[in-house]
């Protein structure tokens, strides 16, 4: 019996997921006996940004990738029990941005294959305030088959916790809060932004202190909106190695800043959208940079740029896109060589996946096909 106690964070692409987690753990660390954990999930083989980036925090971690762990029963449950071993009491992990169904898939599955060996918290939703948006019938430049999965996630959490909250005015706060309750009356709602830590406390409480009811929920999971929604979503991880051409010292924030526009300006152009692009790149002790664009019109996020300039730099690139993966790769490449142009690089690639959340051929489930 390790006695771990596990909760998956759902929600939006973007919405504060590896954000909330870092939060949520280190509420934990640093006023329980408690020592939280997270481990990092998503689809893709590798070059998973979120993991790089928790991995360099002072919090313990692990990483799932390959797929959602819905479909990773026996991995999710050796790694529970490894993390149990390093210590940990209660682990966080999260799901791939638009992912619904783990309430049955994870919860039910730990419940009914391992009665007792861990203690499942609430199935907790984060929630980005101006994705909600979507379902008060504004046009945020999603296509509309999204709507579906962020109320499935919603409507499938035993928590809901409305994140961002320093973005709003009170009276903001209290029109979220209220759309949030009209959507889903009988959930339990909080709010807190992991960004300033207003309210985590709060949330790492609630969390602490109720055990998910683990219950069948109908999300429509597997629907014909699951799938409309599914279907245009694309996946691109890719890790490139810049070299400064002549050797010099780069500010590596502006090249890095115009790949990113040049990517928003590439698929606004063929009219397509990405709900979650992110870049991350490690410089020298501790020196990092990391920004989020979500969506083409968006400006960027910077969570945090280089202090250094550097000659040459390893840097990850992930996108959860919703246009077809031909689209982002294009849109990726056009962005990649005007930056090489301009800023007098190299660029190598080490590792590139590109795919459709549908694409027949994914992973080892592909298979040979004939015509004649
Ligand atoms: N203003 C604000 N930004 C946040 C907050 N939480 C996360 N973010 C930002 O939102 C972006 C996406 O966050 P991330 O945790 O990567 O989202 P995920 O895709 O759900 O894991 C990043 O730029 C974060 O810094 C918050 O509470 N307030
Ligand atoms: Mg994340």
């Amino acid at each position: 019996m390790s006695g771990v106690r596990y909760m998956v964070v759902s929600g939006f692409l973007g919405a504060g997921k590896t954000t909330s987690m870092l939060a949520l753990s280190r509420s934990v660390n640093s006023r329980h006996p408690l020592r939280a954990a997270i481990l990092a999930n998503d689809l893709g083989e590798g070059n998973i940004l979120d993991a790089e980036y928790t991995a360099m925090s002072e919090v313990m971690t692990d990483c799932i990738a390959g797929d959602c762990i819905c479909y990773q029963h026996e991995s999710l449950v050796d790694r529970l029990r490894a993390l149990g071993g390093r210590g940990a009491d209660i682990v966080f992990s999260d799901i791939p941005g638009c992912g619904i169904g783990a309430l049955d898939h994870v919860y039910r599955e730990l419940a009914g294959r391992e009665p007792g060996e861990f203690r499942l918290l609430p199935f907790t939703c984060i929630v980005d305030p101006e994705r909600l948006e979507m379902l008060a019938g504004k046009d945020i430049g999603l296509p509309g088959e999204m709507r579906f999965l962020l109320n499935a996630q919603m409507a499938e959490a035993d928590l809901i916790i409305l994140n961002k909250i320093d973005t709003l005015s009170p009276a903001g706060r209290e029109e979220k809060l209220a759309l949030i309750a009209s959507l889903h009356p009988d959930t339990p709602v909080m709010a807190m932004s992991a960004r300033s830590g207003e309210g985590v406390d709060a949330a790492a409480d609630y969390i602490l202190s109720h055990d998910s009811p683990v219950c069948g929920r109908d999300i429509g999971y597997g629907s014909e909106q699951f799938i409309a929604a599914e279907r245009l979503m694309s996946w691109y991880n890719r890790r490139v190695f810049f070299t400064e051409r002549g050797g010099r010292n780069l500010d590596f924030n502006a090249a890095l800043g115009a790949l990113m526009d040049g990517v928003s300006a590439a698929l606004r152009a063929g009219g397509g959208n990405v709900p979650h692009f992110k870049v991350f790149a490690s410089g020298e002790d501790g020196d990092y940079f990391k920004a989020s664009l979500l969506g083409v019109g968006c400006p960027i996020e910077y969570d945090r740029r280089f202090e250094r300039r550097y000659t040459a730099l390893s840097v990850i690139i992930n996108a959860r896109a919703s246009v077809d993966a031909d689209a982002m790769s294009a849109a990726v490449e056009a962005a990649l060589e005007a930056v090489k142009a301009e800023y007098n690089l190299n660029a190598r690639t080490y590792f590139l996946e590109s795919f459709g959340m549908m694409d027949e051929g994914r992973g080892n489930g592909g298979r040979a096909s004939r015509y004649d």
